[in-house]
């Protein structure tokens, strides 16, 4: 999944693909470069950002997701707001990316029921703007994983067809650095609830756990644009460990990495037989 960020102030490519037309071109560079998915956004939830209206979020993802369907891109649309994927599905989306799992707005899971459209429900506890304060855990996997399991289980209840649902740990969504590692190192568990088994979509591209640790000796964290390699390993140990999507930012070396999970996968599934190894000591 690709990611073309409509904003300002996203916090890896803040204002880079601001206007319709740079947004419209990223996107098609992204499909091109090898991304299934387009993952279109219009509201940053960088920490500590303060909300926008619905009238903005539509006014910016309004053209670039038209504009991305009609050239045949299969178009996701990441909003917290039912209106905004209203008008994505309508204009030929074919998949909501809610980061607040149905919370945010309790009219999306009753839309994205009707349209019988994929839904990401990532696990959230609260808006961007005092996310922190709520990023408190006794056991961080089990307490995401209980926390997306009730979630799954409301929209579910919602009318959500269980096959169309991919879960998200929400990496960095109210959650400190160590928060983020634990999770990642649990995904087929994350993906494991009671309602069933999940495929799991991991957003750890760029994000700020990546460069606390690959702080400088003096503890700077490394910027985010140098912390493109990381992601790449991550994707590469999500996508091994049976991650289903990785949201990235950079498209070609995050495909390749996939590329090498699934032979890794395929490989490790087949089992080869091998030759018994020459005792020790014989020539
Ligand atoms: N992270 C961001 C935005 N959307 N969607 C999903 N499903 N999972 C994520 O982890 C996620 C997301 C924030 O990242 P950005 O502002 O750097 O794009």
């Amino acid at each position: 999944m690709g990611v073309v960020n409509v904003t300002p102030d996203s916090f890896s490519d803040g204002g880079r693909w601001f206007g319709a037309d740079a947004a419209i071109a990223h996107g098609r560079e992204l499909a091109a470069q090898g991304a299934d998915i387009v993952d279109v956004g219009g509201e940053s939830t960088r920490p500590g950002a303060q909300r926008i209206g619905a009238e903005e979020e539509l006014r910016r993802i309004g053209p670039v997701v038209t504009e991305l369907v009609r050239a045949g891109l299969p178009v996701s649309i990441d909003t917290m707001r039912a209106r905004v994927a209203e008008f994505a599905l309508g204009a030929g989306a074919q998949l909501v990316n809610d980061v607040s799992g149905g919370l945010a707005d309790p009219d999306m899971p009753r839309l994205v029921a009707a349209a019988g459209v994929s839904y990401v429900v990532v696990h959230w506890r609260g808006h961007s703007r005092d996310m922190y304060s709520r990023a408190v855990y006794a056991d961080v996997v089990g307490e995401v994983r209980d926390e997306l399991a009730r979630r799954v289980d409301a929209v579910v209840h919602a009318g959500v067809d269980p096959r169309c649902i991919v879960v998200d740990p929400g990496l960095g969504f109210g959650k400190r650095p160590d928060h983020n590692w634990p999770l990642l190192t649990h995904l087929t568990e994350l993906g494991t609830l009671a309602g069933g088994t999940f495929p799991v979509l991991v957003g750890a591209s760029r994000k700020r756990f990546l460069g606390n640790l690959l702080a400088g000796r003096d503890g700077t964290p490394r910027p985010f644009e140098d912390c493109d390699a990381a992601t790449v390993a991550t994707t590469a140990l999500a996508a091994a460990a049976g991650a289903w999507c990785v949201r990235v930012h950079q498209v070609p070396p995050n495909a390749d990495a996939v590329r090498v999970a699934a032979a890794w996968r395929r490989e490790a599934a087949a089992g080869s037989p091998r030759p018994p190894l020459p005792a020790a000591g014989r020539p």
